[in-house]
């Protein structure tokens, strides 16, 4: 293959590549303290990131028991979002509770 042939190949693969690449996906942990309630985490979790009862009860056990744990993963800003969400509303009832952003 000639040397130009082969440098419009990889310039077409490129751009495929770019092109194709999924969103980027990052998780929103959620980490435990000794002072808020179980039952606003629950609250939270259910309003916050649309968990069933059931689920958003498994998620708060999970953080309480193991000091951290995954609420959702999202896109970046959607991902922001949720952590605002939760500081406004932990800031707001006077909780500590807080939430991280990690690369899924
Ligand atoms: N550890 C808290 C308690 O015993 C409950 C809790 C769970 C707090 C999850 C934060 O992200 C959290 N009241």
């Amino acid at each position: 293959m000639s040397n130009r042939q082969n440098q419009t190949d990889s310039a077409v693969k490129e751009r495929v590549k770019t092109e194709q690449r999924e969103p980027s996906m990052f998780k929103v942990v959620l980490l435990n303290d000794d002072y808020t309630t179980m039952e606003f985490v629950v609250h939270v979790l259910e309003t916050v990131f649309q968990k069933s009862p059931a689920e958003a009860y498994r998620v708060m056990m999970h953080v309480h028991v193991n000091g951290s744990g995954i609420a959702g993963v999202y896109p970046w800003e959607v991902a922001e979002t949720k952590v605002d969400a939760v500081t406004s509303m932990a800031r707001a009832a006077e909780y500590p509770l807080r939430a991280a952003i990690e690369e899924a």
